[in-house]
């Protein structure tokens, strides 16, 4: 059994060394600086206002896990969670619609979630006003964490199965032999360990210092007040009883306290501290997580309250703070053994309201080798080099800060630093009018206005207002003239590895499910597993040579996970950032192409999944015969420095092909129309080759990592399926994440949707039970209020039987 030591008591450490011991993983040692049960880290202040809905399924399912546990968990007479629901108030139509859909997304997660009248939310929380009052989103499983409380069931129940907790005690080192760490010297001396978690929230970038770990965490100030006792509150002699309340459109929550109210303000101005600078308990005012309250940035909050709940109107204030907790570059949370350092591990970044279920994935990780949950999104090995720099760090930290409560469409891009990254094709997108979205701080059209003219020729169905955004109808103008002739796609964010070196061939048939010995030249489209047969990833392995392959990746997790299993002798380089990569897709991208090169890239020469080195005009290039918008065509790659010359030739030569320039909206509508999922967005780690119609990428036998589970699993018994719903009106338009219903009931949830502009159908990618997946299927998707008919149809929806791609 592994010696274990969790560093920080907040409700991360504490839950985490419940969840270990319950595992029978019971060699725990706690480390905390701080006094137990109350240490002085965010837990020690939180209101605990736990809401579940997340634009993240799996953040939504850590809070109902979250919610549940604390549920469970009896201290004293009562339980530590105070389950008086949640109601999210919108005072404007643009707020109530978002509530709407905000409904939509607990209710694809699983959480019981509907939007209420003013009058039902008045009944429910009389305090309320209701003249502004348009309407408000209730989940009666949300409520009020009691943390510190938890923190001490949880402790109590770790110590009575054999962990140990330390109080008064600071880690000041990581010990580390051989890139593993071996355990930790503290202001009580060392102590050993096999794996060494850090808990330590608001401190994480100052333990990750000690292992020379930039993390993507900004310690920001947030401002809670509790007023005096109301006399509109006397009646109430427990804890809390009315719903907890968000008020997003003027940056406000609150709870009740007893007879009083906290009212939470995140419309100041954002307040960043330095983990260095976080005084230590004996300096600091009140607790090291809170700095002087700053009333200056106050104003404004207690107005806007008002505007909401009258009777605050002359309540004075009794108890104010900044309080400290963690935002970081992308909003999510780090999970996961640092790949920098064996046995270092990192759970930071999370609220009170993801913390049990952040834990028990946690635990599951450690001693099972995989969460239960998909995690890629939370995952500690998920960023690009720049998100690591103190800059940005600090830039989208403040900025996710003044963003918490905005009204943010699922595509919008973070507004600044722009442009950060921009491929070598950048000054001739901008040329073409190139409307810019951001991938892995990439710029990268999402359609071009050149194109604009096209948009007469080939009508999209029109759209509302949210739908609308980000979008264009030149998006389906593009799909429809790459499917009559060709275009040219920027593929450069898509991440590429190399591996090379003797036994690299051994190492990647035990990864990945691919049948890889082919000869160098060939294509293979496989899948990276996990124990349970869980999808890790979907690849593409080229073989350029007997020791030499070419991959293209989903993300940095891929990246780092595959050079933290690879042995000495196999090399895993991620060559993204120095090459660019096109796709040539159409009808007419061979002739296209073959004017450019004296190779041979007949069928026969260079046929479907194959690969192949030559020269565009002047440019070195690999051209690799597969498109995953389902055409004729080739991805060409070359390094950066040749992205423009690549670009100029192929647009000079275009020109009698009819080339366009085509954005990733059309890309994505045509992957769709073609069935090609997208990793992280349609299948995760929860799901099966089976479930997701991918077992094809699976070869027989064994000899690769999950193959035992996937040959144990029973295809005939399968609980659900992605399948291809058809919207029985093309005009009606969804987005993604949108619960999917049977006779009313949610069954299951959307992951893409597009309009197919070939097929002339309203697509959407969906989970659904096994049992409703048989073609013919009637369901419905809720788009806001709307429920909108949807059959079960045929998947691919386009070119089934390959003959364009393989023509
Ligand atoms: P912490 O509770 O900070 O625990 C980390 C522990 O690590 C500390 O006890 C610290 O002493 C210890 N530690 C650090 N360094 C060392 C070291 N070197 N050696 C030993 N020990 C160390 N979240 C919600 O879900 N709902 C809310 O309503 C909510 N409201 C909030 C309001 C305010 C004002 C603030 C500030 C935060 C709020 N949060 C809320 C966020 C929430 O409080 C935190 O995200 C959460 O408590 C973090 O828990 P943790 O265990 O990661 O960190
Ligand atoms: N190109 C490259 N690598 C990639 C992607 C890519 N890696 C990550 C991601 N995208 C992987 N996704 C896919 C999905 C489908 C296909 C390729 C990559 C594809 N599938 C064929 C099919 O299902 O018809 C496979 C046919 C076969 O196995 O013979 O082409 O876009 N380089």
């Amino acid at each position: 059994m592994p010696k274990i030591i969790i560093i920080g008591a907040g409700i991360v450490g504490c839950s985490l060394a419940d969840e270990l011991t319950e595992r029978g993983y019971c060699d725990i040692t706690v480390i905390e600086k701080g006094k137990l049960w109350k240490p002085g880290g965010s837990t020690s202040h939180a209101p605990g206002v736990v809401f579940q809905t997340n634009g993240s399924r799996t953040m939504a399912q850590f809070a109902r896990q979250t919610v549940e546990k604390l549920y469970s968990l009896q201290h004293s007479d009562d339980t530590c969670f105070l389950k008086v629901g949640s109601l999210e108030i919108a005072t404007t139509p643009e707020r109530l619609a978002e509530l709407h859909r905000r409904a939509g997304l607990a209710l694809s997660a699983g959480i019981n979630a509907q939007v209420i009248s003013p009058d039902e939310a008045l009944k429910l929380h009389p305090l309320l006003v209701r003249d502004k009052l348009l309407g408000a989103l209730y989940v009666p499983d949300d409520g009020i964490a009691r943390a510190v409380l938890a923190d001490e069931v949880m402790g109590e129940r770790a110590i009575s199965r054999g962990a140990r907790y330390i109080d008064s005690c600071e880690v000041t080192a990581i010990d580390q032999v051989d890139g593993h760490v071996t355990g930790v010297q503290t202001t009580q001396g060392t102590f050993p360990a096999d794996i060494v978690v850090s808990c330590a929230g608001i401190w994480g970038p100052k333990i990750g210092a000690m292992v020379g770990m930039s993390k993507a965490i900004q310690p920001l100030a947030h401002q809670l007040c509790y007023t005096v006792p109301m006399p509109e509150l006397a009646s109430y002699k427990t804890e809390a009883e009315l719903p907890v309340l968000r008020h997003q459109g003027s940056d406000l929550y609150f709870r009740q306290r007893g007879q009083s109210l906290a009212v939470g303000w995140y419309g100041h101005r954002p307040l960043a501290v330095k983990a260095q600078d976080i005084l230590p308990a004996e300096l600091a005012e009140v607790m090291p997580s809170q700095v002087p309250f700053t009333p200056e940035d106050w104003k404004g909050a207690m107005e806007r309250s008002i505007e909401v709940i009258p009777s605050l109107k002359d309540t004075d204030i009794a108890e104010s703070m900044n309080g400290l907790f963690s935002f970081t570059v992308d909003n999510f949370p780090l999970m996961g053994e640092w790949s920098g350092l064996k046995g270092f591990w990192v759970a930071e970044a999370v609220w009170v309201t993801h913390a049990c279920g952040v834990a028990r994935a946690m635990a599951e990780w450690i001693v099972n080798g995989h969460p239960t949950l998909a995690v890629h999104e939370c995952d500690v090995n998920r960023f690009d080099a720049h998100q690591l720099g103190a800059q940005h760090i600090e830039e989208r930290g403040a900025q996710n800060f003044v963003e918490v409560y905005d009204l943010l469409h699922p595509l919008q891009p973070m507004e600044s630093p722009r442009p950060l990254r921009t491929t070598g094709f950048y000054q001739r997108q901008q040329e073409l009018g190139g409307f810019f979205l951001e991938a892995a701080g990439y710029e990268r059209p999402q359609w071009y206005e050149a194109n604009a003219g096209l948009v007469d020729h080939f009508k999209s169905p029109s759209r509302d207002e949210w739908s609308s955004k980000f979008w264009s109808p030149i998006i389906g103008a593009e799909v429809c003239s790459v499917r009559e002739s060709v275009g040219l796609f920027d593929i450069t964010t898509l991440k590429r590895i190399e591996v090379t070196g003797k036994g690299s061939l051994e190492f990647l048939e035990q990864m990945t499910t691919g049948n890889l010995r082919k000869k160098p030249g060939s294509i293979t489209y496989c899948l990276l597993l996990n124990d349970k047969a869980g999808m890790l990833s979907d690849i593409t392995v080229m073989r350029r040579g007997e020791h030499d392959f070419f991959i293209g990746v989903n993300s940095n997790t891929d990246i780092n996970y595959l050079k933290q299993l690879a042995p000495d002798t196999v090399h895993v380089r991620d060559v993204t950032a120095g090459t660019v990569g096109l796709g040539l897709f159409g009808p007419k991208a061979r002739a296209l192409a073959q004017s450019l090169t004296r190779d041979d890239l007949s069928n026969g020469a260079l046929g479907y999944f194959k690969l192949k080195s030559t020269y565009l005009g002047h440019v070195p290039v690999m051209l690799a015969r597969l498109s995953y918008v389902g055409e004729l065509g080739y991805e060409i790659y070359t390094t950066a420095d040749f992205a423009l010359k690549l670009w100029d030739t192929l647009w000079q030569a275009g020109k009698e092909f009819g080339l366009i320039a085509a954005g990733r909206g059309a890309f994505n509508s045509m992957r769709l129309e073609k069935g090609y999922r997208s990793y992280g967005t349609d299948m995760n780690s929860e799901h099966n080759p089976h479930e997701a119609g991918l077992s094809f990428a699976v070869r027989k036998g064994g000899g690769y990592k999950g193959a035992e589970a996937f040959n144990a699993i029973d295809k005939d018994a399968l609980n659900r399926r992605l399948v291809c719903l058809i919207l029985e009106n093309p005009q009606h338009v969804v987005l993604g994440k949108e619960p999917v219903l049977h006779h009313g009931k949610p069954v299951g949830y959307v992951t893409s949707a597009y309009f197919g502009h070939t097929i002339g159908k309203q697509l959407a990618y969906a989970w659904v039970p096994a049992a409703l997946s048989n073609q013919g299927t009637s369901l419905s998707i809720r788009y806001f209020q709307n429920d909108y008919p949807a059959t079960v149809g045929e998947d691919p929806q386009y070119d089934p039987q390959m003959t364009r791609l393989k023509s």
